[in-house]
């Protein structure tokens, strides 16, 4: 997820002639990349290239992606007046280049027996861009808009959870098989400002998204302790991450739903018996539980050693085939 194939050297050749916004826009380079990490490796699924933010250009804001800071909103939201100012244009005309994208991709991979996630940005992770313009830990700007202007609140996550939603279907109906939500920074609030503030915004957008009659994927970061709550917001997939033991998360997540996770990311660095060890961890816990999606609990590093990526996903079909 993310960054998918940033630490791969054929995706650094492609960036090399273009800024990450040009692959995006380009349905042949976007789908290019999709299949890159499909090529180098046996992966079982394949993650459409493209990124939450572009959809919120289609609102109104400018967005730019920085070399070595990240993207940047140069007209952030920060005013009821700013809010009510968004527009929510149809995905299938704004967003067709990452449209167009999953269906040539869904060509491609459709050969292999690959399946394709599409996804979408949370209203919550999306207004956390939207409102702080760029990147500030402690999102102070984008909480106090929560705690004294719920106005403005209320009709920023309003639009974002239907524009969201609206993006997801019309993925779907381009050809996505399963479609994930990502909350990022949920693990940002406190349980009860997540319950508040924001999970009746998310909840929308997988009441939408449920129209595609396909699976939902819910991610987040740093939720260990609301996991109920994330999981009560919605999606049939909880994404979960390396915080927490992943049979503690199933036990508290219950026999409802699929679990998808837990690798931390930087295990990929480890030498191979150290990454083995942990991959058979997870797996060994996991094993008997219907459904379950072994991953990383966050996007792939950039300087992630290529090598340790091949070994560790053949080694777990190996391990899951026996
Ligand atoms: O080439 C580059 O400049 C690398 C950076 C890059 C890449 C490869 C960005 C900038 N976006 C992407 C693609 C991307 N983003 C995908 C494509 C599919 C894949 O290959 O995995 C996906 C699924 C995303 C999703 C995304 N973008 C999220 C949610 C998931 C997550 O990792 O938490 C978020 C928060 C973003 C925002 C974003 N895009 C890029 C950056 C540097 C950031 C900011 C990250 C931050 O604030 O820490």
């Amino acid at each position: 997820m993310r960054q998918a194939g940033r630490y791969m050297q054929e995706y650094q050749n492609i960036r090399n002639n273009y800024d990450i916004l040009e692959i995006i826009k380009s349905p042949n380079l976007a789908t290019e990349v999709t299949l890159q990490p499909i090529k180098a490796y046996e992966l079982d699924a394949a993650i459409i290239f493209a990124d939450i933010l572009p959809i919120l250009e289609t609102m109104g804001l400018k967005l730019e992606f920085i070399e070595n800071e990240g993207p940047v909103i140069h007209n952030p939201i920060r005013s009821l007046e700013d809010a009510v100012s968004l527009e929510i244009p149809e995905p299938i005309n704004s967003m067709e280049f990452t449209l167009k994208a999953i269906k040539i991709s869904r060509k491609c991979l459709d050969e292999r027996g690959i399946p394709l996630i599409g996804f979408s940005g949370a209203p919550f992770t999306l207004a956390y861009y939207a409102v702080e313009g760029r990147a500030n830990k402690n999102k102070l700007k984008l909480k106090s808009i929560m705690y004294s202007q719920p106005e403005t609140w209320h009709i920023l996550m309003s639009k974002l959870a239907e524009l969201s939603g609206k993006y997801l279907l019309a993925q779907a109906k381009a050809g996505a098989q399963v479609l994930q939500v990502f909350d990022s920074w949920a693990g940002d609030l406190s349980p009860q400002d997540y319950r508040e503030y924001v999970k009746p915004y998310t909840q929308r957008v997988f009441e939408i998204a449920k129209a595609a009659n396909l699976p939902l994927i819910h991610f987040t970061t740093n939720t260990n302790g609301m996991l109920t709550d994330i999981r009560d917001a919605g999606g049939d997939i909880i994404s979960v991450d390396w915080r927490i033991d992943i049979d503690k998360a199933a036990e508290i997540l219950g026999d409802n739903v699929i679990l998808q996770g837990n690798l931390d990311p930087a295990a990929l660095y480890a030498p191979w018996p150290e990454l083995e060890k942990r991959t058979r961890y997870i797996l060994d816990k996991m094993m008997d539980r219907k459904g379950f999606i072994f991953n990383l609990g966050h996007g792939i590093l950039k300087t992630t050693p290529t090598k340790n990526v091949k070994r560790m996903v053949n080694f777990i079909h190996e391990y899951t085939s026996r």
